[in-house]
């Protein structure tokens, strides 16, 4: 079964997916190994790997021992394209929709195509939307491009039709990792009420309340990031799983 089917049958049978991201800079080798067992036992339905910088030595042997300690699917979820590695199962293969910047609407994607081809990864076509969120995020920065008005939702909306008659499998509406506020409840209920395609939400979502709003509203996957990288929030995870499946 391939990592997409695995996560639709995840969406079908619990309403929604939880995804927690691991970002290699924030954890040392020896560290890895614990927090993915804590997250394979959490509840959670995948492991998503990247960051929309990585400065940190050994990112890959990072990754590896990630894939390794893994029983949940792992995908890349890719800053650059330098990140590119063979220790995951899948990809979000995303575009940056919401900006106008070519690079990282399609000049990223031709120079890495053929590298997932040769990694033998399985690509998910993703249609990436930054959402402002009260500050400058690292995504926003680095992609050089300018988020969607968080008070917008007919422009999220219609970046979310485009991309569903583009043949995007899911949409990502992000906040950006940190964000001060997350995509509002009400933005999510505007694009998932237009499209059938998948709707993930991440980017400053730090509490199981938050999430399950989200849910509540039509998102099909949540991601959370840096709130478990709080030794005082880590042990929301299972809460987390918990409110975004029920
Ligand atoms: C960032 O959507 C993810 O790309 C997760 O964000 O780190 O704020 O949870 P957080």
């Amino acid at each position: 079964m391939s990592v997409y089917e695995k996560l639709m049958e995840v969406k079908a049978s619990k309403g929604a997916g939880y995804l927690v991201l691991v970002d290699p800079d924030r954890w040392d080798i020896d560290e890895v190994e614990p927090f993915i067992k804590k997250i394979n036992s959490s509840g959670a339905d995948g492991i998503m790997v990247g960051s929309s910088l990585i400065l940190g030595e050994g990112a890959q042997r990072k990754m590896k021992r990630i894939q390794e300690t893994a029983t949940l699917p792992v995908i890349l979820f890719p800053g650059n394209v330098n990140q590119l590695t063979p220790h995951v199962d899948a990809v979000f293969f995303l575009s940056v929709i919401s900006g106008r910047n070519p690079q990282f609407l399609i000049g990223d994607q031709v120079q890495s195509a053929p590298v997932v081809r040769e990694l033998g990864i399985e690509p998910m076509a993703t249609a990436y939307m930054l959402i402002e969120s009260g500050r400058v995020t690292t995504a926003e920065f680095v992609s050089g491009s300018i988020p969607i008005p968080r008070d917008k939702d007919e422009i999220a909306v219609a970046h979310a039709l485009a991309a569903d008659y583009l043949g995007f499998k899911f949409i990502y509406l992000e906040a950006g990792s940190g964000a001060q506020y997350s995509v509002t409840p009400r933005m999510v209920k505007a694009v998932s009420s237009y499209t059938d395609v998948p709707v993930i939400v991440g980017g400053g979502i730090y509490a199981p309340e938050a999430a399950a709003e989200l849910v509540k509203a039509g998102a099909s996957f949540i991601v959370t990031g840096n709130v478990l990288e709080d030794p005082e929030k880590a042990h929301l995870m299972e809460a987390f799983a918990q409110a975004i499946h029920n």
